[in-house]
């Protein structure tokens, strides 16, 4: 093999070794932004400093809390746990914590919990209801009064 050709191959060989480290950066850079899009998805929304938090628990007897306070203009956070199991047959166990004048629409999956946080704007007594288990909405015991106060 000739000097010339000894060049060319480890040049070759370099350019190769070049393409390689270019397509791992571009995976590690695709899986980063992936990851970096996607997990955020899974992690619930940080609660800011200083919101009340008040547990609600579903069951198919309905809500354990029928009235919740709070203060017009201060953040809230509800966490709703269903108490029932996936073997439910009416909403396969899960509960649901909506109010339809502010936004908030929490449902929790059998044997699980999800939360919002949200402010209520003004005084008032807003309700708050389930509608995909037993009855749905119509049921009274799926259904509680936020009474917010100035
Ligand atoms: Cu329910």
């Amino acid at each position: 093999m000739s000097h010339r050709d000894r060049r060319e191959q480890s040049r070759r060989r370099r350019r190769g070794r070049w393409k390689r480290s270019a397509y791992v950066l571009i995976v590690l850079a695709v899986a980063g932004a992936t990851a970096w899009l996607v997990v955020p998805g899974f992690l619930p929304a940080p609660r800011p400093a200083g919101a009340d938090v008040v547990e609600v628990e579903g069951t198919m007897s309905g809500f354990t809390t029928k009235v919740i306070r709070a203060k017009a203009g201060r953040p809230l956070t509800v966490r709703l746990t269903s108490l029932d199991t996936r073997f439910h047959t009416d909403g396969g166990g899960k509960h649901q914590f909506a109010i339809d004048g502010l936004g908030v629409n929490i449902i929790a999956p059998p044997q699980g919990s999800r939360e919002a946080t949200f402010t209520p704007p003004a005084p008032g007594v807003y309700e708050y209801y389930c509608d995909v288990c037993c009855g749905g909405r119509a049921n009274p015991t799926m259904q509680g009064k936020l009474i917010v106060e100035a």
